[in-house]
């Protein structure tokens, strides 16, 4: 291979992080190395846990080999930073959202008169924003070195994007002030321009919490990850009508699975636990939300 292309500061740095400039560069099969490089370089598992991945995999049957784009690779870093750092949990509940849904149909004509479109996750996001402002620590995030805790004024909600390009979070900001008409006008402008490539660097970050909602395509419950340096993410997925027991006979209710991944280190299991029974007796109580 060439002589290595990468500047004195990258090479302090892979110094720093103890990171084999000609090892990575073998790796990523080029000789230009970039300070980013260094930094997703970094996840790569040091020492006997790499051989899981040294495989030659040509050696089974015909392979391609498609390197991962720089956006997917960065998405890629977050996410095992995440998965490595936080000692995280997933808390399952269901919200019973039958009136919920009776309102979201009923202002249905009064939406397309105005040219928006509402689906439920605008009304899960307002709801999320209420359930902020009632548990602060929820909206908090913890220093680099873990040892302050801060707590955000502001409440903020990323929303985790489906795109052809990989997965991208656009922050909808000051959600807990906004209609349900405007956060789904600015869903769905944010989540149109997420796929076009077309979200500014400015609506991306600074999030108090992120939604990750697979509602539209299907599943009974999953395990988000975290957004670090948010503190929990919100799962949510389809909705179905099951039978409820009401004390007397089993009656239809169209319910709503949740799944709240948190950082353990901030939040413990019975805040966990509180936070998702108030945000479900939100979402079946809707008019809860004026109070
Ligand atoms: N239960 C049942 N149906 C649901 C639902 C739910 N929880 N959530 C949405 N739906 C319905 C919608 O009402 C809509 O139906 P209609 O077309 O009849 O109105 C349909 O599913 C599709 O909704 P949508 O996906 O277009 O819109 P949304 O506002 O619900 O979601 C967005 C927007 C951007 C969050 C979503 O399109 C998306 O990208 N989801 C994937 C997120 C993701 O990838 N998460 C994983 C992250 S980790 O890899």
């Amino acid at each position: 291979m060439p002589d290595l292309i990468a500047s004195p500061s990258v090479r302090a740095l892979a110094a720093r992080k103890g990171v084999d400039l000609k090892e990575l560069a073998r790796k990523l099969g080029r000789n230009t190395i970039l300070r980013e490089d260094i930094q997703i370089g970094n996840r790569w598992p040091q020492g006997s846990e790499t051989t899981a991945w040294d495989v030659d995999h040509s050696a089974f049957g015909p392979v391609i080999e498609e390197p991962l784009s720089r956006f997917a690779r960065l998405a890629a870093e977050n996410l095992t930073s995440a998965a490595r750092t936080v000692p995280s949990v997933t808390h399952h509940d269901s919200a019973e959202i039958s009136v919920l849904e009776a309102f979201r149909r009923s202002i249905g004509p009064e939406a397309e008169g105005r040219g928006i479109r509402v689906t439920a996750l605008a009304f899960q996001i307002k709801a999320m924003a209420r359930a902020l402002r009632e548990f602060p620590k929820f909206n908090a995030s913890l220093s680099h070195d873990g040892m302050v805790l801060i707590k955000k004024s502001y409440v903020n909600i990323g929303v985790a994007v489906d795109t052809p390009h990989g997965l991208m979070v656009p922050v909808i900001r000051n959600a807990d002030r906004k209609g349900v008409f405007t956060l789904a006008e600015e869903l769905s402008d944010l989540a149109g321009r997420a796929r076009n490539r077309k979200v500014r660097p400015d609506e991306l970050g600074g999030g108090s919490m992120t939604v990750s909602s697979l509602g539209g395509i299907g599943g009974e419950a999953f395990t988000p990850i975290i957004n670090p340096p948010e503190l929990a993410i919100l799962g949510i997925s389809k909705a179905v009508t099951r039978p409820l027991w009401n004390g007397e006979a089993f009656e239809p209710a169209f319910m709503l699975p949740l799944d709240l991944t948190y950082d353990h280190r901030v939040i413990n299991g019975a805040e966990a636990a509180r936070f998702l029974h108030y945000l479900c007796a939100l979402l079946k109580e809707p008019a809860r939300m004026l109070i």
